[in-house]
């Protein structure tokens, strides 16, 4: 459902601007936004492969994880603060997961279907089968997470995205076998903000204080069994 909000004289509402986040001009002047697909702007942003995983007990999972990471282990998402960075996420479960970040605001760039058996193989390979708490060894004698890059496994034609997810998102579902791709960029999409201050964030206050923030799958059942992680923003 599309809902179209107009001035009280029945003139469409023009959206103001905001340097920080040409998306928003782009999507008021065409109703479609125009996404960037690579990181842009100052300070330089990472690109970061990131999963969704399983952990299987003999009578079936017995805990849902981000990066097969559980919650207490050390932060391993730190975007600099204003950064624009593309977050690659492989769901390797067989459910879809509606994920959640805070602070910030996002686009789907694209979903791709990976080879779930080979990719899980290679991703098994590096970082075992059991859940890493960055204190004790894994079964792949691991403390932390290892990213393995899926463009080898990709099947078939990036999808973009549906009609009804193409404005800013906080939470998005991601498919199981598939990698779903989002741009986000550490800054507030609020017009008002005036960021072009050099004393003034990108944001109304100071998102580097701790203790920082998560992201984290919004299905309750799953939240609460670990399928959330801490991430900080860093001062560029
Ligand atoms: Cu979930």
């Amino acid at each position: 459902m599309m809902i179209r909000v107009k001035r009280a004289n029945g003139t469409p509402y023009a959206f103001p601007t905001n340097p920080l986040n040409p998306q928003l001009q782009s999507f008021a002047t065409s109703g479609t936004p125009t996404l960037g697909t690579a990181p842009s702007a100052s300070p330089a942003g990472k690109v970061r492969i990131l999963s969704l995983n399983e952990y299987m007990g003999l009578g079936g999972p017995l805990e849902v994880l981000i990066d097969l990471t559980k919650w207490m282990a050390p932060i391993t998402e730190d975007p600099k603060l204003g950064a624009t960075e593309i977050w690659k996420i492989v769901n390797m479960t067989a459910d879809t997961h509606p994920i959640h970040l805070h602070l910030v605001q996002f686009q789907l760039l694209s979903r791709q279907a990976f080879n779930t058996n080979k990719y899980g193989k290679a991703f098994m390979a590096v970082n075992g089968m059991t859940p890493i708490d960055g204190v004790h060894p894994n079964d792949a004698g691991k403390l932390a997470y290892t990213p393995v890059d899926p463009t080898p496994y990709l099947q078939g034609p990036a999808k973009l995205a549906d009609a009804n997810e193409r404005g800013w998102k906080d939470t998005l579902r991601m498919n199981p076998g598939e990698l779903t791709t989002i741009v986000v960029k550490f800054a507030t999409i609020d017009p008002a903000v005036d960021t072009t201050d050099p004393t003034h964030y990108p944001f109304p206050f100071d998102p580097t204080i701790e203790p920082g923030y998560v992201w984290h799958c919004h299905i309750i059942d799953h939240e609460d069994n670990e399928m959330m992680r801490p991430y900080v923003v860093t001062k560029p």
